[in-house]
């Protein structure tokens, strides 16, 4: 068996959620929160912003050979977004099945995307695909000590 401060190390994995402007217009940010909050991962970071569109260019700068790259960066920098940094054990994996297939049309009712959205360039949320990718963006949206670190009074009915 793990010890104890193993266990808590795995319970400390990282994710970048992020509301994206369609999202906030469309009055949904509460629900996105809710659904985490419910699941039971917690929320270290958070901030209402306008980013510009080199901001946006950067966190998609994997994508830069692709068609729709300008118009997503110019798109999620035209409006306000949430981004979020959300922890808790495997929260990347289960971020992305909460959210859903980047294709809204391929996700199931129950996701976010699934619930709410239609087109693949509206798909209301953003979630880092892997641990590595989450550092990457976390350190992009947020400096260190915007990252709050403190002891979430549910723990022990989260985690066995
Ligand atoms: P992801 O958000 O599910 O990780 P990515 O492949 O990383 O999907 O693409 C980033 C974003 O780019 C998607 O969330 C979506 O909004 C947009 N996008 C992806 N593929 C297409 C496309 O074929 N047409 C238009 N927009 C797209
Ligand atoms: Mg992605």
């Amino acid at each position: 068996t793990l010890s104890n401060s193993k266990v808590a190390e795995r319970n400390k994995e990282r994710s970048l959620i992020m509301i994206k402007p369609n999202g906030v217009q469309r009055g949904l940010v509460g629900e996105v929160i809710k659904r985490f909050e419910q699941k039971g991962f917690k929320l270290v970071a958070m901030k209402f912003t306008q980013a510009s569109e080199e901001h946006m260019k950067t966190h998609y700068k994997d994508l830069e050979k692709l068609k729709f790259y300008p118009g997503l960066c110019k798109y999620m920098s035209s409006n306000p977004v949430v981004p979020m940094v959300w922890e808790g054990l495997g929260v990347v994996k289960t971020g992305r099945v909460m959210l859903g297939e980047t294709d809204p049309a391929k996700s199931l009712p129950g996701t976010i995307r699934g619930d709410f959205s239609v087109h693949i360039g509206r798909n209301l949320v953003h979630g880092s695909d892997s641990v590595e990718s989450a550092k990457k963006e976390i350190a992009l949206w947020f400096k260190d000590d915007e990252v709050v670190t403190y002891t979430a009074g549910n723990n022990e009915w989260i985690y066995e």
